[in-house]
């Protein structure tokens, strides 16, 4: 087919979106930097770590949208359920301006406060921001379709160089940076401190963030968030590592290790290991690396943070995030923070 007959095929309502629509790779489309560098320090410390978005290539992006419709799960439908009775309220706050999401995903809890903006006849812009490009496009086309006049500006990318990138893009209105889903628990507090510092530094005076982020609870509720009776959680787990073996040549044998998460209380965060059952040796080829495994020993691949309202207030009130409104639900299992750099 030629490239006319092919152009001439698509319907008028398919130009609109590709006007609509604007991605950037910041990222190759085939990977993600730093290439493996990231395993490698991770699994020669003696307590072996691993970066969590290693989780999300296609099949763990998957199994994450399972564990979200999870009755154990509680975070996102509850997160859901705050924005879906507040949207209109942040909406009002906010005013019109563009709407940035770090991690977008889905975009599906995003939905909530375009359908909030749109009700205020707030012109639409949006800057999905994820590493995964192929959910980001797919995502950003079915919103297109959905939302006859909304703008996006995707960025495949990680939040590091976004965020760098954010400062020469698309400027003009305010902004809100959405972060949603409590990943900011999946970040230690040396890290959330940097991460904060890079999030502020691309705000201009008078924007504003939107964070969601998991409560301190009883240590049963979390347990059973983290260990699912249908073990979703434990795929979404060993994922890891054969995506590990795929993207790095590696031969992890996914049946020499289990799941393990537990409520760490003086820690106030989840934790989530794969234990290696017996003593074994990995090897890594594209990386070079060889892993040696004690029976029992464990690699560490998230850390889930679970947060106090008042602390995380005065953490971004010092930062000149001045808080504006805390909402939670009626558990107070869940907290959404608007706040604003102060002008
Ligand atoms: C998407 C990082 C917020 O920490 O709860 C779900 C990921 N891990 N079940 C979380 C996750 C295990 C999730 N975050």
């Amino acid at each position: 087919m030629s490239i006319s007959q092919a152009v001439s095929d698509k319907s008028s309502s398919e130009y609109a979106i590709e006007k609509r629509l604007q991605i950037e790779y910041l990222i190759n489309p085939a990977s993600v930097l730093p290439e493996g560098s990231d395993v490698v320090k991770g699994l020669s410390q003696s307590q072996k770590t691993l970066p969590p978005r290693y989780f999300y290539d296609d099949k763990g992006s998957q199994l994450f949208e399972q564990i979200c419709e999870l009755p154990e799960y509680y975070p996102t439908r509850t997160e859901a359920a705050i924005l879906r009775e507040r949207a209109a309220e942040i909406a009002r706050m906010t005013g019109a301006g563009e709407i940035v999401e770090l991690g977008s995903g889905s975009s599906t809890k995003t939905r909530i406060l375009l359908d909030a903006y749109e009700k205020l006849s707030y012109p639409l812009r949006y800057l999905p921001i994820d590493v995964s490009g192929g959910i980001l496009e797919s995502s950003a086309r079915q919103l297109l379709a959905d939302y006859p006049s909304l703008q996006v500006h995707g960025l495949v990318s990680t939040y590091e160089l976004a965020l760098q990138r954010l400062k020469s893009a698309w400027q003009s209105q305010s902004r809100t940076i959405c972060f949603l889903g409590s990943t900011l628990g999946n970040l230690n507090p040396q890290e959330c401190d940097v991460f904060l510092s890079q999030i502020t530094a691309a705000m201009e005076a008078g924007d504003y963030l939107l964070l969601g982020f998991d409560l301190q609870k009883a240590k049963d509720l979390l347990s059973s968030a983290y260990n699912d009776s249908q073990g979703v959680t434990a795929a979404f787990n060993l994922n890891m590592l054969h995506h590990l073996n795929r993207r790095f040549e590696g031969n992890f044998d996914t049946t020499q290790f289990e799941h393990w998460a537990f409520y760490n209380e003086s820690g106030h965060q989840v934790e989530m290991h794969l234990r290696s059952t017996r003593s074994q040796t990995v090897h890594l080829r594209a990386l070079n690396l060889t892993v040696d495994f004690a029976p029992g020993e464990t690699i560490l691949t998230e850390i889930s943070r679970k947060f106090d309202i008042n602390t995380m207030k005065q953490e971004l009130q010092s930062r000149g995030l001045v808080p504006l409104q805390v909402w939670t639900d009626i558990n107070q299992w869940f907290g959404l923070l608007l706040c604003q750099l102060q002008t």
